[in-house]
């Protein structure tokens, strides 16, 4: 046994050389000689980049017992590494298409050795570029309805599904989404951060009754609807990609939810990003063509990711009962409109809560960063307050629409 202590760059060397010497992965001959440097940016973990003169790569991924972005004062579950590698080792046997992959992992150690996709470029920073990725759409659809669809209960029998409830329970990971996603934004609370020039926006969305209601029922859905096994996670920065390639990365967050969560998660950082532009590019047509690039991956992934389930739940549910049309429509326009609320309330916590987005942070203009930060709130709390109204996607995108224009 192994006790656990903090990497460095030394240290990732050494246990992959390990690794090499038992011949646990194909990537580096015996003799290799490797280098390793440390590049983790995000909020959680130490990320080292392991290799050779040959340029053969792996990526080792170590969990912090504490949140890296505040440091030792907010400690976190090594759990969290576990979790991590059994969500993708769970999707990449359904869809590995779109998985980053697991070459070898260590619970004692909390590190996790993935395949190296730095030849493909993280999502937000091609997307903060205005760069466009053609089959984007149709890549999430297929991932998060193929995932989403074999590990529900539409697909699992009812205690498979049960066990892995419990194989995926992520409690403190879920506590920062519950915390972070659905009432920091709505109270005043010493971790949101936001101008004070935006205090008057924020105020009104801290007053709005109807608004804090629709947060309170999409914290309670994410609380206690097991659907299914979730990314938990899938912002623009969880996503690699080239025009070819789209892959998942960093599903620690995951866990059985909602099947809204996802997609919804995923279409407010395309919105975060559209709403950036009005900062980013200068030149009207430029920008028109971009966005609408932009609202247009979004709707083709809706309508794709809807499409794929109905499919699914018709043609390969093992449960005669659930495999019925009419339910299958029911119970997507449930997806839709859960959906339709995370994206709005995703859109309120990246603007006000702890954690931004570079798309919006990044904008040097302080009038132009507020003015897209006063119209991702405006578009977050309208879609958050009309999901319910919303019986068909096709509302949704002339709801969108109506409020982007
Ligand atoms: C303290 S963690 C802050 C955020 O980073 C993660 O990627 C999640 O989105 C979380 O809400
Ligand atoms: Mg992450």
């Amino acid at each position: 046994m192994t006790e656990y202590f903090a990497f460095n760059a030394q240290h990732a060397i050494d246990y992959i050389k390990q690794l090499i010497k038992k011949s646990e992965f194909e990537t580096f001959q015996q003799d290799a000689e490797l280098t390793a440097y440390e590049f983790g940016d995000g909020n959680l973990n130490l990320v080292f980049r392991i290799s050779d003169e040959q340029n053969n790569s792996v990526i080792l991924k170590q969990a912090l017992p504490y949140a890296r972005c505040v440091g030792e004062s907010w400690p976190l579950t090594l759990d969290r590494a576990r979790i991590e590698a059994e969500v993708l080792v769970n999707h990449g046997a359904i869809c590995s298409k779109h998985t980053a992959a697991v070459l070898h992992y260590n619970p004692e150690l909390a590190l996790t050795v993935l395949e190296d996709l730095g030849h493909l470029q993280i999502l937000r920073s091609a997307q903060i570029k205005a760069e466009q990725f053609p089959l984007l759409a149709e890549h999430v659809a297929h991932y998060l309805s193929s995932t989403g669809f074999y590990n529900s209960d539409l697909y699992l029998a009812a205690q498979d599904k049960k066990a892995k409830v419990c194989q995926f329970t992520n409690p403190e990971l879920c506590q920062i989404t519950e915390d972070l996603f659905f009432s920091d934004p709505y109270v005043i609370h010493e971790r949101n951060s936001f101008p004070a020039a935006l205090a008057d926006n924020v105020n009104h969305i801290r007053n709005n009754t109807a608004l804090k209601l629709a947060a309170a029922k999409l914290k309670a859905k994410f609380l206690a609807c097991p659907q299914t096994l979730l990314h938990g996670d899938m912002h623009s920065g969880s996503i690699f990609v080239d025009q070819q390639t789209t892959k998942m990365i960093d599903p620690e967050f995951g866990f059985f939810g909602p099947v809204g969560f996802d997609i919804g998660s995923f279409m407010g950082n395309l919105l975060l990003n559209y709403c950036a532009q009005n900062a980013r590019i200068a030149e009207l047509a430029k920008r028109r063509q971009y966005q609408t690039h932009l609202l247009t991956c979004l709707q083709d992934c809706y309508s794709l990711f809807e499409q794929k389930w109905l499919n699914l739940i018709t043609q390969h549910s093992n449960d005669a009962s659930l495999a019925n049309p009419e339910f299958a429509n029911y119970y997507l326009q449930q997806v839709l409109q859960d959906a339709i609320g995370y994206c709005g309330a995703e859109l309120i916590r990246r603007t006000i809560g702890l954690a931004h987005v570079a798309d919006i942070d990044t904008i040097e203009d302080e009038q132009a960063r507020l003015a897209v930060q006063q119209q991702t709130l405006v578009v977050g709390e309208q879609l958050m307050v009309n999901a319910p109204s919303c019986a068909h996607k096709d509302d949704f995108f002339a709801l969108l629409i109506s409020l982007l224009n």
